[in-house]
């Protein structure tokens, strides 16, 4: 039987265990990907999109020794409310870790659906008035104003701008009603005027 070269399996096995650990917890990002019928990458919960491992800023080959034991910290917070901040997380990964703490969020692998409803309903962490939780069953980035389904966009500027909208529309409706009447007094005046030029 051919064997294999020890430096090949070396390589093949360190490609295999990055491979394995890149996309970190991916029953989330599956889940995510089914039910929203978008791509979906590590961007969602990590700072970078290929996920924890490898060298590139965001990832834990390039952190520095203080980040290091803040990382080692965060991965210890099985409790909620560690007030923890990973430095190969973004805010919504942190989010999540600070919420329900490690233990929760682990448990939640076999039923990746269930984040919706343990996370904070009216959290909004970018401000684009579609919550983490929309978000996050839609596939968009809860980062990102300006990813959003476009219905709940227009929902959400809908909502943030009715009074000036209410406003416009009244402005328009007195200023169509007032040209009315406006018009009405001229074709008056002028009736008037005609019937004097007639009777002299
Ligand atoms: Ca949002």
């Amino acid at each position: 039987m051919r064997s294999i070269p020890f430096t090949t399996c070396c390589t093949t096995l360190a490609v295999l265990a990055i491979a394995g650990t890149a996309q970190a917890y991916p029953e989330f990002q599956k889940f995510v990907s089914q039910k929203s019928g978008r791509t979906v990458n590590c961007a969602m919960c990590h700072m970078h999109s290929d996920g924890p491992e490898g060298a590139a800023p965001g990832q834990i080959g390039h952190l520095t020794l203080a980040e290091q034991a803040e990382l080692g910290r965060a991965r210890g917070a099985f409790e909620p409310h560690a007030n923890v901040k990973s430095p190969i997380l973004n805010a919504f990964g942190n989010h999540i870790i600070n919420h329900l703490g490690k233990k929760q969020f682990l448990e939640l692998r076999v039923t990746p659906a269930e984040l919706a409803h343990k996370l904070p309903k009216d959290s909004d962490l970018d401000g684009d008035g579609i919550t983490d939780v929309d978000e996050y069953l839609s596939g968009t980035h809860p980062l990102i104003k300006s990813d959003g389904r476009p219905w709940l966009l227009f929902k959400a500027n809908l909502a943030a701008n009715l009074g000036q909208i209410a406003l416009m529309l009244a402005a328009t409706v007195l200023g169509l009603w007032g040209l009315q009447h406006l018009l009405h007094g001229f074709d008056v005046a002028t009736r008037v005027s005609d019937a004097d030029e007639e009777s002299g």
